[in-house]
């Protein structure tokens, strides 16, 4: 079973992993989710997590020492094999791919460091590198407030990919990305006639070679457009 953990100052944005897919494979006994409140960790009086950043600037910047207390608690160090990731979401990571998602689904444990503010001092990262799996890893070209909505979609990118999760695992197969790294074509379903839109002819026509043919050719066509970057 796999185990996710999510260290945050906002536990409750995590409340959608307790529904649908994810919550199923909950209860199922395929994966255990758990939310750490970094504040926690904290040994003063007020919680404090961040301070002002060194050599100055805009913001402020988390301190080093509560992520330090959590990571040792909740990713025991000396655990490199063990099956154990560190997952930091951060725009300044390597892109996350489809790849990632099917490399991080064979873990035991994901750790979610999940930032906010300008960002965490950078020495937490260092250091549980000395003697744990981290990657940084970013969405995309855009910038959110914190790790903790982009750690849901790596989540849920993930989890989808655990063996016995989905009941079809052609949906999984057949995707975007799934296809000769095309996106994915056109979906129709009932009605066929729907405000003066028909669903094409050749999806009616029973002849399956046609269907994929004309499958594939809106596939190219479409990535053509979107996604020409992902043609050889
Ligand atoms: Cl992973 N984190 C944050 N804070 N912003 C992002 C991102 C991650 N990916 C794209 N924007």
């Amino acid at each position: 079973m796999m185990r996710i953990d999510i260290i945050t100052i906002f536990p409750e944005y995590f409340s959608p992993l307790d529904l649908s897919l994810v919550g199923k494979a909950r209860v199922g006994g395929l994966l255990e989710v758990a939310t750490h409140d970094l504040r926690g960790f904290t040994s003063d009086r007020h919680h404090t997590v961040d301070d002002t950043p060194y050599g100055g600037g805009a913001g402020m910047v988390m301190k080093p020492e509560p992520w330090g207390v959590a990571l040792d608690a909740v990713a025991p160090p000396n655990r490199d094999g063990s099956g154990s990731i560190v997952v930091v979401p951060t725009p300044s990571g390597k892109p996350f791919v489809q790849a990632d998602a099917e490399r991080l689904a064979h873990a035991q444990q994901l750790v979610f460091v999940c930032g906010r503010y300008e960002g965490i001092d950078e020495r937490v990262v260092e250091d549980a590198r000395t003697n744990r799996h981290v990657e940084e890893l970013s969405l995309g070209d855009f910038v959110l407030n914190g790790g903790e909505v982009a750690a849901l979609a790596m989540i849920e990118a993930v989890v989808r990919l655990i063996p016995g999760f989905m009941g079809n695992a052609e949906s999984l197969a057949e995707e975007s990305y799934g296809v000769d790294g095309l996106l994915e074509y056109p979906l129709y379903t009932k009605p066929q006639h729907w405000r003066g839109l028909d669903v094409p002819d050749v999806l009616l026509s029973g002849d399956h070679a046609r269907v994929v043919a004309w499958r594939k050719k809106l596939s190219l066509q479409r990535t053509q457009e979107r996604r020409p970057d992902l043609l050889p």
